[in-house]
């Protein structure tokens, strides 16, 4: 099945691979778009046409609706994908493709409106019978209703922006003394940052785990859960490491947090692939937000259950049923997702693009690496920072933490500083390997602060020879650099 002639992929770097090579195995066409400093890019070289959006800045090339759309009519896409970021969850963006008379591989924009209010979908669930936290019905209006609030469900609670997304415009407040102040910080965010200041304040969880289920949904409504996955190793509300199926799921739980996922994705009308996010905490589970896109993480999931999202997304755009019952899909084995990012995780995770000077992939059993990178390429500074993820399987956890660091130790990146040390740390980490994890996991670890005590010499080397590299130090240079990071852990 082709589903369609030609698709035009509205991304760039790894996901725009992902989804090409979807396309490709379909039959389908592509057309990628790409900016100015992304003329060499590797989706640019992988699609059957490519075409200049425009500048660096993403306003002017990867989130300029006018001139995507342009692009898609003027090859003759009849589809464009969205990937994840940009404008994936832009429900203006899918309105103005149906207006085009274009398919906007996702749900309906309606949906993405709805669901991008986190007042509006935490009602919409709460009235379908799905666990939320106890919280402000809706909007707080004034600061004497959201004292009664915290005061009724008990401090410490948490302000939200409602138009909320990645932690921006949330404060904790420990007491009453501090509620006002942080539901006017709160809202001044918010204002600033998605021009709507709409927060509402609901119980705070002190160490939750972060737990989401991915689910298909075709356009007739048929909808099916392809099991969880566990997301709480996260910084700054970027997630670092992902894992299928969450360590701590037990069928009980799974029975009743995939009816709840299922029961979100139906009562939203949804249609597409798409992820229902739930806190955790001593047993509960409550619903946080449904992420209308193909997510980053969703590769480890198509480890453990064998099927292909992003075909599937297509193929549910093209109006096809899904070929599969719920009882058709399970799970095999574990998978474990890290991202590596262009970052210096000895540096404040300061951004670190810049050209790669050497580069070997991982391979063997088990692996997959997603990645938009390749030797002698030179990362633009302009865009997200993730340049590869890097992803294991195994029959079980230890045999998919015992691959990952075998790829991790096999995978040179050199020329930029990456999170690859921080992702070995993690994977020799106790309590990441017991599978005790939570959403303060690293800070409460110090990971990071003892970085140079999990990092054996060659790792060390690799970091430090990263840099030197680039910035064309001599060898004797790199040499003493090394015996400097050397000397500082061990003291
Ligand atoms: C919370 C919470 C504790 N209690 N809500 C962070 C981003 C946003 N999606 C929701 N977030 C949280 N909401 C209540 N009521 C803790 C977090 C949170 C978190 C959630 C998921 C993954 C990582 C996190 C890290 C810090 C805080």
């Amino acid at each position: 099945m082709r589903y369609f002639e030609k698709v035009l992929v509205a991304n760039r770097s790894e996901v725009a691979i992902r989804v090409m090579r979807a396309c490709r195995e379909l039959g389908i066409e592509t057309v990628a778009i790409y900016s100015e400093p992304d003329k060499n890019a590797l989706h640019v070289k992988y699609a059957d046409e490519a075409f200049l959006a425009g500048k660096a800045h993403p306003s002017a090339s990867y989130l300029n609706m006018e001139r995507i759309i342009d692009i898609a009519e003027k090859s003759g896409a009849e589809a464009i994908h969205p990937g994840y970021g940009f404008l994936s969850e832009n429900y203006r963006f899918a309105k103005a493709c149906e207006e085009s008379g274009i398919t906007f591989i996702g749900p309906a924009w309606e949906t993405m409106k709805a669901m991008g209010s986190k007042i509006g979908s935490k009602r919409m669930m709460r009235d379908a019978g799905v666990p939320v936290l106890p919280g402000s019905e809706g909007e707080v209006k004034s600061i004497e209703d959201a004292r009664k609030i915290a005061a009724g469900i008990g401090y410490p609670v948490i302000v939200k922006a409602s138009a909320g997304g990645g932690g921006i415009g949330m404060e904790i407040v420990e007491d009453e003394a501090g509620l006002e102040n942080a539901i006017e910080k709160g809202m001044r965010t918010a204002e600033s940052a998605f021009g709507d200041s709409t927060v509402f304040i609901e119980k705070y969880l002190k160490k939750p785990r972060h737990i989401e289920f991915q689910i298909l949904a075709d356009s007739d409504g048929h909808t099916v859960h392809l099991y969880d996955r566990e997301c709480s190793i996260q910084r700054r509300h970027q997630k670092l490491v992902e894992e299928a199926p969450c360590p701590i799921m037990t069928p009980e739980l799974r029975e009743r947090m995939s009816h709840s996922a299922v029961d979100v994705a139906k009562t939203a009308n949804y249609m597409n692939a798409g992820t229902v996010e739930f806190l955790y905490a001593d047993g509960d589970y409550y619903f946080m937000e449904m992420n209308t896109r193909l997510q980053v993480e969703h590769t480890i999931t198509e480890m453990v259950t064998g099927i292909d999202i992003a075909k599937q997304q297509i193929a549910i755009a093209a109006g096809e049923p899904l070929p599969f019952e719920q009882d058709d899909i399970s799970i095999r084995g574990h998978a474990i997702e890290c991202r590596i990012n262009a970052e210096d995780p000895l540096n404040n995770f300061a951004a670190d693009p810049g050209k790669i000077v050497r580069y070997r992939s991982p391979g063997g059993p088990g692996i997959r690496v997603d990645s938009g990178i390749h030797m002698g390429y030179t990362i633009p500074p302009h865009y997200d920072s993730m340049v590869s993820k890097l992803c294991a399987w195994g029959r079980d956890r230890e045999e998919t933490i015992s691959r990952m660091r075998r790829a991790i130790y096999e995978y040179v990146i050199i020329g930029i500083k990456t999170t690859l040390p921080l992702h070995h740390a993690i994977m020799h980490n106790r309590r990441f390997m017991a599978g005790d994890t939570h959403t303060h996991f690293l800070t409460e670890e110090h990971i990071v602060r003892n970085l140079m005590r999990y990092l054996r010499e060659e790792e060390i080397r690799m970091h430090t020879l990263a840099a030197s590299l680039r910035h064309g130090k001599e060898i004797a240079a790199v040499t003493t650099a090394v015996n400097v990071y050397l000397q500082k852990r061990n003291r």
